[in-house]
């Protein structure tokens, strides 16, 4: 298959050394999703990407995988990703009307910037090829490819939640994203739910009909699928057995010296609620004051658009709340949360879901959250326990495995950390073992074959 991956993110930053390129892979689910199957089965990756000085317009980076920029102005970057994408539809879609802006400049730079997208997309297509636009920076891109004649199918996936038509009907450029959208043959999000949603938004808001999940649209049948991503499985379970790993994963847990060690993995986003689950922890010591001294907790916090005040002020609040943290529990000798404020390659991270005992991963709201299944995935020995937000899209797939809980309610964390370090080996093992069962069999690949079937 031919295909053409569409995206706002490139899949690595370039830095030129000594003549050539190195390429480093960038932080976030989709491309943690697609980067392995590009780097394996070929294709192109259309992207804005940071070019550096003087970095030509593509990018090989084997053989069969190559990368195509889209170049954006200063204007394109601060008005249609940080403007509209970054503050207006992504706060929209998860829920935090208070935080979305509405500012018509960011719209026209949004439409200018899909429309850039498109032409890109139209250079580099040939027929045969199959085209997946991905998520909510690119909802225009669809549309505009089927007036620019593109014909053969063209996917659209949408990773993050889509808001009920309640939340929907806020935004003054409604129409037109679904229209957009619904340029596409197969759209696809990770559960049922939103796809219910979106489809409750064509009908009230285009007055489209639908049956099942087929939407009537223009003449056109249009296919709308729940189909949750999946981990590329065999490079997560070949990490947690590479030796480095293993050893990092051993040595740290040695100098940790502590009974029980819980990881998180986040970018530092206020959709992902790492200020409530530090409650929780907060609250778990102050409930059961035996296991001071013997349980750390490792998160990492990697940066994430770091120029929006929204996101300067969720920095601001965890800092806080980890120093309060620290302040009231810990002891000379014992910290009850290590915190990074950084990237670090997913080897590191591989070693550290390995150590881990627990893995607490409490997103207030999130499409779907692969650093869940990255910690089942790791779990080669059938041990760990995973405690999961109810609201994170996973949750449907692992709820059978998972303690699932409520992230707003910090005693509920509380608890669930309880239970997680008093759960018999066995119940782990179960657990673990059916969490196991859907993250390796549902998969990347298995998700090309349902998604782009
Ligand atoms: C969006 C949706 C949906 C994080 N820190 C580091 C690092 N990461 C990697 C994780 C994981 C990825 O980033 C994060 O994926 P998530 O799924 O948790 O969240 P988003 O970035 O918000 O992704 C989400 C996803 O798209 C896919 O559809 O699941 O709901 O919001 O892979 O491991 N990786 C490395 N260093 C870090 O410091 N190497």
């Amino acid at each position: 298959m031919n295909l053409i991956i569409v995206s706002n993110r490139e899949p690595y930053r370039a830095e030129r050394v000594r003549g050539t390129y190195k390429l480093e892979k960038t932080i976030g689910g989709l491309v943690s999703a697609f980067e392995p199957l590009l780097r394996e089965k070929g294709g192109k990756w259309i992207c804005w990407g940071r070019k550096r000085k003087g970095q030509p317009d593509q990018l090989k980076v084997n053989e069969k995988f190559s990368i195509h920029y889209v170049p954006l102005t200063s204007a394109d970057v601060s008005e249609y990703y940080y403007g509209f994408s970054n503050e207006t539809l992504w706060p929209l879609c998860h829920m935090f009307l208070t935080r979305t802006h509405f500012n018509d400049s960011y719209w026209k730079g949004y439409r200018r910037v899909n429309r850039k997208f498109a032409k890109v997309v139209v250079e580099n297509w040939e027929s045969g090829s199959k085209v997946l636009v991905n998520d909510y920076h690119l909802a225009l891109v669809p549309q505009l490819l089927r007036e620019h004649g593109v014909t053969d199918p063209i996917y659209f996936f949408w990773h993050i939640p889509f808001p009920p038509y309640f939340m929907m009907r806020f935004l003054p450029s409604r129409r037109e994203i679904l229209e957009g959208i619904l340029g596409a043959d197969v759209i696809g999000f990770h559960t049922q739910h939103y796809v219910d949603n979106f489809l409750s938004c064509v009908r009230e808001i285009l007055g489209a009909m639908y049956d099942d999940n087929i939407v009537f649209w223009n003449g056109r049948k249009i296919e709308v699928r729940a189909v949750p991503i999946g981990l590329d499985s065999e490079l997560w379970k070949s990490l947690s057995v590479n030796t480095r790993v293993i050893r990092y994963a051993s040595n740290l847990r040695k100098r940790l010296n502590v009974e029980f060690v819980g990881v998180g993995v986040d970018r530092l986003d206020y959709t992902k609620g790492l200020e409530e689950k530090f409650r929780g922890i907060g609250r778990f010591f102050e409930k059961y004051p035996s296991f001071r001294g013997k349980v750390s907790f490792i998160q990492i916090a990697a940066p994430t658009r770091t120029k929006l005040e929204d996101y300067v002020d969720i920095k601001r609040r965890t800092d806080e709340i980890v120093g309060m943290i620290e302040g009231r529990f810990g002891e000379p000798g014992w910290v009850p949360i290590y915190y990074y404020y950084k990237n670090y390659p997913d080897e590191r991270l591989a070693s550290l879901y390995r150590m881990a005992d627990f893995a607490l991963v409490t997103p207030l709201i999130d499409g779907l959250n692969l650093v869940s299944k990255e910690y089942v995935a790791t779990q080669v020995d059938g041990d760990g326990v995973l405690i999961l937000s109810e609201f994170a899209g996973a949750s449907i797939q692992l709820r059978d495995g998972a303690i699932i809980v409520n992230p707003f309610d910090e005693e509920e964390i509380a608890e669930a950390v309880y239970m997680a370090l008093k759960m018999k080996r066995r119940e782990r093992r179960e657990r673990m073992m059916q969490m196991r069962e859907v993250v390796l069999t549902e998969d990347i690949n298995w998700w090309i074959r349902e998604f782009m079937k």
